[in-house]
């Protein structure tokens, strides 16, 4: 079939085609199929709406769900392309930041594997989030345009009028497909507008944020250090939701609904609180057409459903009604009534929508007009429920469950680690990939000398092809001979890349002193900071200030490298994770809600060297604990350590020689010869006078255990056996399990 297209399109046969007409030609036949699995609305639908979708590019993986990858690699090979060549074409869109935006796009994939039907609603951001580059050892900003004239967006003739208080602009919708996992097809809905202008963007990401009709959808989060910003933000969430509600009422209508069963026919999954005011929009809407306050808010409150992914109160959204009232006016009437009726029911004062200074708590909106709340793993509901959410959950606590996070298979195994697929399939039959929990097979290997052997050559071959595809793509150098130990996730102090960066001082000076290791180590990281997180930016500093150190030292670099990637994205993971034999996990203890990265390291058989949080606790769990490093204080200590304020960095500074050395290192003249003064100070001084996220708390003991670790990866047998045994219990971390779950208790589609 890509034959004829090609030679339609073309006029060319495969062997004559570059690899960007073959891309063209399978982009063209994929959409099509794609399209043509879909099938009509079920009764009750499900709509997912989040401010995040990070697809990750899809050719690939939309071959495998419509179960044509290997013919397609095989046509290629024959006719001596390659179908990882053609990939690179595809360009990455940046619709995300992180776990919250990838967990979206793995739930779309389950949802629609397993035959439901649910569509996301999202926004078409221009430029995505941003493109990274480093410069003189810093992180610089640009623009990361993704869309191109043939893409994967089907431009819909569809639109809606969406009013905000100084002017009214009229939506279009673009579709990506979402084609199951041999099932089938839903919608990912992007939400944007015509009169978006591209060309006011100047020097890397910054524009004039003051001109929304030009800017609503350039870019996703744009920096909102400022007021322009968050307003900036407060018309992109209300044009999302607007555009979402307008549309399920259309849809809903034409199923049948006369809207006072409205959640007979949608059910609405808020992913955190940006699309809360979908709300008070749904609200209005149903007012709008003859429908009673009180009922509105009864239908409302019966189809809405919540997802909590964080306790960092940064990002509980808090909205000053200062800003709705200039960009939304019409919804502050709703969310009035909204507060006066919790008022009327609780006297706690914690539990209102509007606070004393005059703020709207989004998060509260959801949890009292939403019938269901969620956590994203057991220890992070368990702290919802106890701790951060506690008031709200001694009211309402048949409204709280747990979800724990997971990933597509389809992505995270198949797709991006191919040789340990096809071995997985000749030894336990293909079952796994509808059914996860068939990886247990595996175990009836964990004594064949033979199968462990295969497992670390794979890891080999791995290591082998991610070494020339960053030497490809970024021109950088690494030995698979030595040991991958791989941190990627966006950058935060709660992430603790600085511990690591810590560590890999703490090595170079034992280096330095003659201790050498006995393999040679590879100290892996990918991290985007906020663009105004300065200190996210300053420890992005300090670990490229030790990578140019090490890397250029003699002395050192035979046995220690430090690698940071540009621009760490769903590709380079797709890379990265496959090849890796240590997976950093060490966020500090009740901050990370889950972690998915955790997952997939797992599932491609790398060992966890973590802190009991988020799902490493579940990870931990599954495996026990001879097949997983934990260390660090608990979540109930650290809880406690923020209740009683007796977490004091400067004291275990000042009283811990080793401590001292490397957290003095960061201002030495060897690192300060390399790096900025003023960031490497800055930081300096964040960790002593202050460090939110209690590095100096567990640093000895991350050490002492990634010592352990390292150590045991000598053993080779051993070492074999753990990953066997971690990739056996990865099957509860699919996300059809998680996406499962998610439909019997709150969707009932
Ligand atoms: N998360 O990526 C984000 N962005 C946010 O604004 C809040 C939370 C992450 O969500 C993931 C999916 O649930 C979690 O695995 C992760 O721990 C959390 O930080």
């Amino acid at each position: 079939m890509l034959v004829e297209i090609l030679q339609k399109k073309y006029n060319k046969t495969l062997k004559e085609c570059s690899n960007e007409e073959i891309y063209f030609g399978l982009l063209d036949m994929t959409k099509d199929m794609a399209e043509k699995k879909y099938k009509k609305d079920t009764k009750k639908k499900i709509y997912y709406i989040s401010a995040e979708f990070l697809i990750g590019k899809l050719l690939s993986n939309n071959l495998i769900n419509l179960g044509i990858y290997d013919e397609i690699k095989e046509e290629l090979e024959q006719n001596g392309k390659s179908i990882a060549e053609v990939e690179n074409i595809e360009l990455e869109p940046s619709l995300g930041n992180g776990g919250l935006g990838r967990l979206a796009a793995c739930f779309l994939d389950s949802i629609a594997s397993l035959g439901l039907n649910g569509d996301g609603i999202g926004l078409n951001y221009h430029f995505g989030l941003f493109r990274q580059v480093f410069k003189d050892c810093l992180q610089k900003e640009t623009i990361n345009p993704w869309i191109t004239d043939e893409s994967w967006l089907i431009k819909r003739d569809k639109s809606y009028t969406v009013n905000f208080k100084d002017f009214t602009v009229k939506s279009k919708l673009y579709d990506i497909a979402v084609t199951g996992y041999d099932n089938r097809t839903n919608w990912l809905h992007l939400f944007d507008i015509e009169t978006v202008d591209e060309s006011i963007v100047k020097e890397g990401i910054s524009f004039e944020k003051a001109d929304i009709e030009k800017n609503l959808t350039l870019f996703l989060y744009p920096d909102d250090s400022d007021e322009k910003g968050e307003l900036l933000r407060i018309y992109q969430q209300y044009f999302m939701v607007s555009n979402a509600a307008q549309m399920i009422l259309e849809e809903c209508i034409l199923k049948g609904s006369n809207l006072h069963d409205l959640y007979e026919f949608a059910v609405i999954q808020i992913n955190d609180t940006h699309p809360t005011m979908v709300i008070p929009e749904l609200i209005r809407l149903l007012m709008e057409r003859g429908i009673e306050m009180d009922e509105a808010i009864d239908i409302v409150s019966k189809t809405c459903a919540y997802t909590n992914h964080t306790i960092l109160s940064e990002a509980l959204e808090k909205w000053p009604i200062k800003y709705l009232n200039k960009v939304v006016p019409h919804l502050l009437p709703i969310i009035e009534v909204l507060d006066k009726k919790v008022r009327e029911k609780f006297e706690d004062p914690t539990v209102t929508i509007i606070d004393e200074q005059e703020r709207v708590h989004m998060a509260h909106i959801d949890i009292h007009y939403g019938f269901s709340v969620n956590g994203v793993a057991a220890l992070h509901t368990e702290i919802l429920k106890q701790n951060e959410l506690n008031n709200f959950y001694k009211i309402y606590p048949e409204k709280f469950n747990n979800k724990t996070n997971g990933i597509t298979f389809r992505r995270w195994l198949m797709h991006c680690n191919y040789p340990l697929t096809a071995y997985l399939t000749d030894l336990i039959g293909d079952g796994f990939k509808k059914d996860a929990n068939q990886l247990e097979k595996l175990l009836d290997y964990k004594e064949d000398t033979n199968v462990l052997n295969t497992l670390l050559d794979i890891k080999y071959d791995n290591k082998k092809a991610l070494k020339e595809y960053l030497f490809k793509t970024q021109g950088i150098e690494i030995d698979e001979n030595s040991i991958f130990d791989i941190q990627i996730k966006r950058l935060h102090e709660y992430k603790r890349q600085q511990m690591n960066a810590l560590y890999i001082i703490h090595k170079y000076l034992e280096i330095k002193n003659g201790k050498k290791p006995a393999t040679p180590i590879t100290l892996i990281f990918g991290a985007k900071a906020a663009p105004a997180y300065i200190i996210a930016k300053d420890i992005i500093h300090l670990i490229l200030c030790l990578q140019e150190l090490i890397n250029s030292d003699k002395e050192v670099n035979p046995y220690l490298k430090v690698v940071m990637v540009e621009n760490y994205n769903v590709t380079l993971a797709e890379k990265l994770i496959p090849a890796c034999d240590i997976s950093e996990q060490i966020s500090l203890a009740s901050k990370e809600a889950s972690g998915t990265g955790n997952m997939k390291f797992m599932l491609n058989g790398a060992i966890t060297l973590g802190t009991m949080d988020g799902a490493n606790v579940e990870i931990a769990e599954l495996v026990g604990k001879d097949n997983i490093y934990i260390f660090g204080e608990s979540s109930e200590e650290v809880i406690s350590h923020y209740e009683n304020r007796d977490y004091v960095s400067k004291d275990y500074y000042n009283k811990d020689e080793e401590i001292r050395q490397m957290v003095d290192f960061i201002v030495s003249d060897t690192l300060m010869n390399i790096g900025k003064k003023e960031n490497l100070e800055r930081l300096f001084n964040e960790l002593i006078n202050k460090d939110w996220f209690m590095t100096l708390l567990d640093i000895k003991e991350y050490i002492q255990k990634k010592e352990e670790i390292i150590a045991d990866y000598e053993d080779r047998e051993k070492w074999s056996k753990m990953m066997l045994e971690n990739i056996s219990k990865a099957g509860f971390f699919s996300s059809d399990r998680t996406i499962l779950e998610y439909n019997q208790d709150i969707w009932n589609v």
